[in-house]
């Protein structure tokens, strides 16, 4: 890799010693996996961390959102947004169930809430809204529908470790929120994800999905697959945990300085916090709609200088070949559509540079 390149992004990690500190027992112990004493340590402070009563950890996000499926027992068709990574998508279709796309708001990128109902039919069994970027979905609307149709509803939070909306965690929003730890995260595992929940009796289902479906007696009444976060992982976790508040303070630095040359310029469109959301800043997307130049020639003069940023999402999940292949309907969504074609992700993380946000944004202008 050139050592120059600015990339869009660039993992948090804690002092080398800090972490060798951390694993040093695991030489002793040799108990390396399996709900060992750092994992249930991290269990335990990200309680306290989300506000939550239940959390289960995972060997990374996916697995998360394809155990907590499973133990919802869903079935049928799953509303859901095309505006997003491949495994929110992935995890439903491989979960046996039917995605049902419905169209995302312009301003925030997460479902339009208005054109929910019209998608639900009697085969339908849940929404999995997506808290793009860490914008946070209108959740009061989405809660509304679901309890008038008797729906569950399982956020892909993978964006949104750390967001508060209205004064309520983003874990706690929902039935059930997953969040991703993979390296290119606000808050890191290596790999890794969780699984917040409100309803404490999926615990023991949740807890033997993730190992094989196994159970206390022995017996398997769900059939599993191995999903556990090992040691090493969760030690990485308890470093970072340490640290995550200033490095989302160094990344609001970073934010403001984009902000400050790039949030008004006609033909942009900045991403602006919600109102009430005390954001995270886990990506910086910018839309390119009336823009002297357009997404894909921005994208290619940055990579000139040695700026990759990224397509995130691009192409939207419902033009997968798969989807088509499956005979699953693609919907109707063509602010999806338009926004993926336009959004750029310039490179956010915490020690970046803000002598090269200010380069950044001078290529952009020029
Ligand atoms: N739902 C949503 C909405 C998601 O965005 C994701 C994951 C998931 C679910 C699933 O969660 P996980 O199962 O992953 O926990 C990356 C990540 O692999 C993926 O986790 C993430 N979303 C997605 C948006 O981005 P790529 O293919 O763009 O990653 P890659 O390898 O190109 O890395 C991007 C940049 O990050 C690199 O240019 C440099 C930096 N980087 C990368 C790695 C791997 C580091 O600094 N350190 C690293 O170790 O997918």
């Amino acid at each position: 890799m050139d050592g120059k390149q600015i990339l869009v992004t660039r993992s948090s990690m804690p002092d080398f010693d800090e972490y060798c500190k951390e694993i040093e027992g695991l030489w002793d112990s040799r108990w390396l996996t399996n709900s060992g004493v750092k994992y249930k340590q991290l269990e335990c402070e990200l309680k306290k961390f989300l506000s939550v009563e239940n959390v289960s950890l995972y060997t990374n996000g996916h697995l998360a959102l394809e155990n907590i499926i499973s133990a919802m027992q869903l079935s049928g068709e799953v509303i859901t947004t095309p505006f997003t990574f491949a495994s929110t998508t992935n995890a439903i279709v491989r979960s046996g169930l039917t995605p049902v796309f419905c169209d995302i708001n312009k301003d925030d990128y997460t479902i339009d809430v208005n054109k929910i109902e019209a998608l639900i039919t009697p085969k339908t069994s849940a929404i999995i809204p997506v808290h793009v970027y860490g914008n946070i979905c209108d959740y009061k609307k989405i809660d509304e529908i679901a309890k008038r149709h008797k729906l569950a509803v399982i956020y892909d939070a993978a964006h949104a470790f750390g967001v508060k909306c209205n004064g309520i965690s983003a874990a706690n929003i929902g039935d059930a929120a997953m969040f991703s730890f993979h390296a290119t995260k606000v808050y890191n595992t290596i790999e890794g994800g969780a699984v917040c929940y409100k309803d404490g009796r999926l615990s023991s289902r949740l807890e033997s999905i993730k190992n094989f479906g196994l159970q206390q007696d022995g017996d398997i009444s769900t059939v599993g697959g191995n999903a556990k976060m090992n040691e090493f992982q969760a030690a990485m976790g308890i470093c970072n945990l340490r640290h995550v508040k200033d490095e989302i303070a160094k990344r609001e630095k970073v934010y403001l300085r984009y902000k400050a040359l790039l949030g008004d310029v006609g033909g942009i469109k900045f991403n602006h916090i919600q109102d009430g959301v005390i954001s995270n800043y886990a990506y910086m997307p910018i839309v390119f709609y009336d823009y002297k130049y357009n997404r894909d020639t921005v994208f290619e003069k940055l990579k000139e200088n040695g700026i990759i940023a990224r397509k995130y999402f691009s192409p939207t999940t419902n033009s997968f070949k798969y989807i088509e292949n499956a005979g699953i309907k693609r919907g109707q969504t063509p602010v999806a559509d338009t926004v993926s074609q336009s959004v750029l992700c310039l490179p956010m993380y915490a020690d970046l540079p803000l002598d090269e946000v200010d380069r950044i944004c001078g290529i952009i202008l020029k």
